[in-house]
């Protein structure tokens, strides 16, 4: 099995998503019998959705809530953690995942572009996202009370990106800056467990091709983006970044 090619001047940006939790429990999107599958996206994964019918939002999130807390990093998320250690600065992870699994398995370097399943922010007032481990019941919008003391009624959303909303610019920006800094150095890109479906995560093997990085691919089947990559490593992320890392 070959060993990513990491040496003194190597800056590594990887981009996990749903696949690298997979092996945790955790179920994909689009995957057979994928969140996709049973929930229709613009229902419960859009500011639309969520303004039509904010109870079926909350349950779906409340749900995935309550499965992520049960489930613990797999060897993968595991191996990511050795190669962070082993790069420091020059090691940055960007997932698409909500289900904090990176963070609980050490990672510190680490943009959650999407969101996190246990923050919770308001949908009207700019008061900053908080953390939240609740598992609202049935049928249930929590409000702002910050809202409420002024008199105004206010639900409280998932800190989650959906279809259609911009992306943190911070998040962004962590990005756009490590791409810039890398490509004065041997700039590789690692993508792990995703279907390159989604925007603009998975635009990011080509700003690093175009910075003059390379690009590795660690996934179960082939992503709709796989023509992109120089080295593709098909199977599951458990087994073969440990292998990859070392
Ligand atoms: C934005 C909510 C500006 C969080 C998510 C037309 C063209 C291009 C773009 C667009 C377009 N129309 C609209 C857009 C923009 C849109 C987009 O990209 N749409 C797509 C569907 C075409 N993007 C946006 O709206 C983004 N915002 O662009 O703002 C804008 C606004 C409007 C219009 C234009 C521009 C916001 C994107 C974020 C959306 N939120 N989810 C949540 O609930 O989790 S996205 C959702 O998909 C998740 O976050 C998820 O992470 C993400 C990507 O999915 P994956 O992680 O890749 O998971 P998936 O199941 O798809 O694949 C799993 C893979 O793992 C598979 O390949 C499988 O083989 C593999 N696997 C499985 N097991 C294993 C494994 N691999 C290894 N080991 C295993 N064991």
């Amino acid at each position: 099995m070959d060993r990513l090619p990491v040496d003194d001047d190597t800056w590594v940006l990887v981009l996990t998503g749903a696949g690298v939790s997979a092996e945790s429990g955790i179920p994909t999107f689009r995957d057979a019998q994928g969140l996709w599958e049973t929930h229709p996206v613009e229902k419960v994964a859009s500011p639309e959705g969520f303004r039509e019918d904010p109870m079926l939002v909350w349950r779906f999130y409340s749900q995935r809530r309550a499965g992520a807390a049960r489930c613990v990093p797999n060897p993968g998320h595991d191996a990511l953690v050795t190669l962070e250690k082993r790069l420091g600065q020059r090691f940055l992870l960007a997932t698409q995942n909500v289900d904090g699994l990176h963070r609980r398995a050490g990672s510190e370097r680490v943009v959650e572009m999407h969101g996190n399943l246990f923050k919770t922010r308001c949908s009207l007032c700019a008061r900053a996202p908080f953390d939240d481990a609740d598992v609202y019941a049935e049928g249930t919008v929590p409000a702002c009370g910050e809202c409420q003391a002024r008199g105004q009624f206010a639900p409280l959303r998932p800190h989650i990106v959906w279809f259609g909303e911009l992306l943190d610019p911070d998040d962004i920006g962590s990005i756009n800056d490590f791409i810039r800094a890398g490509r004065s150095h041997k700039l590789l890109f690692l993508a792990v467990g995703t279907s390159g479906a989604v925007y603009p995560a998975a635009g990011l093997v080509n700003q690093v091709k175009a910075a003059g990085g390379s690009a590795w691919l660690v996934n179960r089947d082939p992503p709709e983006n796989a023509a992109h990559f120089d080295r593709f490593f098909q199977g599951p992320s458990g087994v073969l970044l440990p292998q990859l890392i070392g």
